[in-house]
């Protein structure tokens, strides 16, 4: 094949700790918002697929779930989920916050990176946030001594800041390969479950403490009409007081979500959206396998499901 008919493509995971703006970096590659995005720690629960297509290649990111300690089975099953992403990729991009000290999740991020023999790039994250951009010498410093990144590229993921640079490097370490999917195609997540995780979002961006890790969401019925999209969600807690809290003084908070669930439904979907939400309370969802495997997409459309206990 000559030089000008190339075609490169591959698969390129994105992992670090909680927060450190895996979820911004995907969505502003694929220029649309395909994972939700708050100021909390452990947002994203499942693997994200995002396609970037371009006339000669195409890349396949895979947003992760942050790193961290897996203390529950929910959050075991989260770190399956990163250590799936990771099985067949052809690059890793490690990000780490450059605006914070590291800590225990970004040094097991990097003990992952070490332990696969798959090229990765360094990804510092925020340089928005530094003063002064010579602060970064010892953060790169340090972990260029502990691993051979292929490439160092300070970003800042909110301001679309090195992206450019980030994909040209990541095009020039893609082998050659086959166009994976159609142009069209965007993300693996079936719209119902986006739905899910829009309404999880304004969940965590709204409330405190605990309450964000201890909600979950299930779309049970999702109908598209002519001019109408029928959406009926359950929002789960483990306890009464959190279902309480949920539904706020005279259904306050309940309100509140579901307004701004609805509003970012209409953005996604570009159609008017009636949105039903139910307050059910499941105790200790989060330690409960049958639960965990009901509510993964891709074990109800009949793909593999990652289990806590492999
Ligand atoms: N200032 C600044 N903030 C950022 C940048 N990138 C992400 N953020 C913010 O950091 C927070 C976390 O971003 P996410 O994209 O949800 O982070 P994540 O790594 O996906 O987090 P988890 O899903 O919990 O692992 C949000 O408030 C983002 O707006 C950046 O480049 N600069
Ligand atoms: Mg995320």
């Amino acid at each position: 094949m000559s030089e000008h008919n190339r075609f490169v493509s591959g698969f390129v995971a994105i992992l670090g700790r909680p927060n450190v703006g895996k979820s911004t970096l995907l969505n502003a590659l694929v220029g649309s918002k395909i994972a939700i995005v708050t100021d909390k720690p452990q947002t994203t629960r499942n693997r994200i697929q995002g396609v970037v297509h371009q006339p000669n290649a195409q890349i396949i990111f895979l947003d992760t779930p942050g790193i961290h300690r897996a203390d529950t089975r929910m959050n075991q099953r989260m770190m399956a989920e990163v250590r799936e992403a990771l099985k067949g990729c052809d690059l890793l991009l490690l990000m780490v916050d450059a605006s914070r000290e590291s800590g225990t999740g970004d040094q097991q991020a990097l003990a992952m990176v070490q332990k696969l023999a798959i090229p990765a790039f360094l990804l510092p994250n925020k340089i928005d946030l530094l003063a002064n951009k010579e602060s970064l010498l010892p953060l790169i410093d340090r972990y260029r001594q502990q691993h051979p990144f292929a490439e160092i590229i300070p970003i800042s993921a909110i301001a679309a800041d090195g992206l450019q640079t980030l994909v040209e490097r990541i095009l020039a370490a893609l082998p050659e390969g086959p166009q994976y999917f159609p142009p069209e195609y965007l993300t693996d997540q079936p719209a119902r479950f986006l739905a899910a995780e829009i309404i999880r979002e304004r969940v965590i961006a709204l409330t405190r403490h605990e309450l964000p890790y201890a909600t979950m969401v299930l779309v049970d019925r999702f109908e598209e009409k002519p001019n109408l999209l029928r959406i009926h969600a359950a929002v789960f807690a483990e306890r009464p007081g959190q279902k309480a809290i949920l539904i706020g003084v005279r259904g306050e908070m309940m309100k509140k979500i579901g307004t701004q669930a609805r509003e970012e439904l209409e953005k996604r979907f570009g159609q008017k959206v009636y949105l039903e939400l139910f307050v059910k309370v499941r105790p200790a969802w989060r330690e409960n396998p049958r639960f965990l495997r009901a509510i993964d997409w891709r074990s109800m459309v009949g793909e593999t499901s990652v289990t806590s206990d492999e």
